[in-house]
């Protein structure tokens, strides 16, 4: 509470407290964008995977979402947003340049993922890291009732579950990682190892996207603390004396499963997929890759294999048509411009040889594209291509067979990917092996329809089971259990 002089000249209370929620998300952006323009600013809904995730919780639930707006050096008055309170924690533009584009993703994304680009260790962008964590894991604090539930989310908030732990051990604590977890020879790499494992080990339950993500987290914590593990149990000591469960285990995020099936519906989604494969000529291939323009997701390997298959005449560029749709991300992160330059020179290096006037061997698109846009292109093609060198999960892949409801289209997916684990029924690649990839390629654009038609039933019924819900609804359920006996139970969404 605050004292200020009201426009009558007298005293006034100003109540500055914030209201309180039984269930609070902590995730680095806002479900909101802020979009800045002259004469004021308005919010703009922004489309994440996790937004979709987590919506139905917190309408059931009545929730607020604790996250960065997206633009800098910009302090915004926490707000109602239909129906869930957001509470915007500020950045300036130096902590963007040295928490988010430098810690996180320039020394623990690549980290995680396998060190496929060299990570930058700074002292500087750690110091970073833990003051913003440490502003998320306050205002987390502040919002949160006495008993919540608080579920924090990914790489660039790993000290947040052992701070808020520390302010409020009252709160039943979930982390989830939406990235791999490197194996120990390589997470033992970072200068600051045992400060990131014992910030996620404040949490109640720490989720994963793979079982061997788990296995690799629990094997660090072993390894660097020595503490006993069983199972997806760890026995974390407290300060009193005796231990404290953590639970380490793996809920593989998944997708709006009917909302990919009512848009594939649609019949201007459906006209729109034929007018797509017009435009490209009426090949009688069109394969599809689209992934955010990241080093993680393979695109040169993809390239390479389609641009070799050319250069061996096993396809003609009139017969087979590649469409790349590349969003844009991370643009000043140097090891993303150089990406985008390699990759638009092996682009252009392919078109200019197999290319002809009108018709390009590749459609490679810059841009991100609405919703309907990306169904349309799914149903367009006939083979998918997802060939990331390591992934958390890849929703693309999911999305691609949930769109598929005349259960045609091949899936060609990297082992490497999480998505890997479930859907077996894919064409399952090694990326780094290109002859690998090329067969594989060969393979499915030969595959009779029946198999086309049988591996996506498979692929189908799997997404379909476990859809997005089901994911929230197992991570919320293993954090009820953690849950001390009286404190306010969290609701899963009606269907769920
Ligand atoms: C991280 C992990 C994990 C992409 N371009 C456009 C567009 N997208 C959408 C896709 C998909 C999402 O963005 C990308 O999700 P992915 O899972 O493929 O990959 P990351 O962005 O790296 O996500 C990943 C995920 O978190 C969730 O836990 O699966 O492993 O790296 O939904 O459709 N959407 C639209 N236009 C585009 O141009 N509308």
């Amino acid at each position: 509470m605050t004292t200020a002089r009201n426009a009558h000249g007298t005293d006034a209370i100003i109540t500055t407290e914030q209201p309180t929620f039984g269930f609070v998300v902590v995730a680095n952006r806002l479900p909101v964008d802020r979009v800045e323009a002259p004469g004021g600013g308005s919010w703009r809904r922004s489309p994440g995977g996790l937004v979709t995730a987590l919506e139905p919780v917190m309408a059931a639930n009545d929730g607020a979402w604790v996250g960065w707006p997206g633009v800098a050096d910009k302090e915004f008055d926490a707000f109602d947003n239909d129906g869930s309170w957001l509470v915007p924690v500020e950045l300036s533009t130096d902590e963007v340049e040295t928490y988010y584009e430098g810690f996180s993703n320039d020394t623990l994304w690549p980290l995680y993922h396998d060190v496929i680009a060299q990570p930058s260790y700074h002292r500087e962008w750690w110091d970073a890291y833990v003051a913003v964590n440490r502003r998320f894991a306050d205002a987390a604090a502040e919002v949160a009732d006495e008993g919540a539930v608080v579920w924090v989310h990914d790489y660039q908030l790993q000290l947040v579950p052992e701070m808020l732990r520390e302010a409020r051990p009252d709160l039943t604590i979930g982390f989830f990682n939406h990235i791999p977890f490197p194996a120990y020879g390589i997470y033992s790499q970072l200068p600051w190892r045992k400060q990131i494992l014992n910030g996620l080990l404040g949490a109640d339950v720490i989720g994963f996207q793979r079982l061997a993500d788990a296995g690799n987290f629990s094997r660090a914590v072993r390894r660097l603390f020595g503490y006993t593990t069983k199972g997806t149990n760890i026995e974390v000591p407290v300060e009193s004396g005796g231990t404290r469960n953590v639970v380490a285990k793996h809920f593989p995020i998944s997708i709006d499963v009917s909302g990919y099936e009512e848009l594939a519906e649609r019949g201007d989604v459906q006209a729109r997929a034929e007018e797509i494969r017009a435009e490209l000529g009426n090949p009688s291939v069109v394969m599809l890759g689209v992934d955010r323009l990241d080093y993680t997701k393979g695109i040169g390997h993809r390239l390479k294999a389609f641009g070799e298959l050319l250069e061996d005449e096993r396809l003609s560029a009139t017969d087979a048509v590649l469409v790349q749709v590349a969003s844009p991300s991370r643009e000043r992160v140097e090891t993303y411009k150089t990406l985008r330059d390699e990759i638009e020179l092996t682009v252009g290096r392919i078109n200019g040889d197999h290319g002809s006037i009108g018709h390009q061997a590749i459609n490679y698109l810059h841009h991100s594209y609405p919703r309907e846009e990306m169904v349309a292109l799914f149903l367009a093609s006939d083979i998918m291509l997802v060939t990331a060198l390591r992934d958390g999960m890849n929703l693309v892949a999911k999305e691609y067979v949930a769109s598929r409801i005349d259960e045609d289209g091949i899936l060609v997916l990297s082992e490497f990917a999480g998505a890997a684990d479930e859907l077996k029924s894919a064409l399952l690649v090694n990326p780094h092996d290109i002859d690998g990839l090329k067969d594989t390629i060969m393979q499915a654009v030969s595959m009779p329809r029946r198999e086309r038609v049988q591996r996506m039933r498979a692929l189908r019924r799997r997404v379909r089971d476990n859809d997005v819900a089901r994911w929230s609804a197992s991570f919320l359920d293993e954090l009820d259990q953690a849950r001390p006996a009286g404190a306010p139970e969290v609701r899963a969404p009606e269907g769920s």
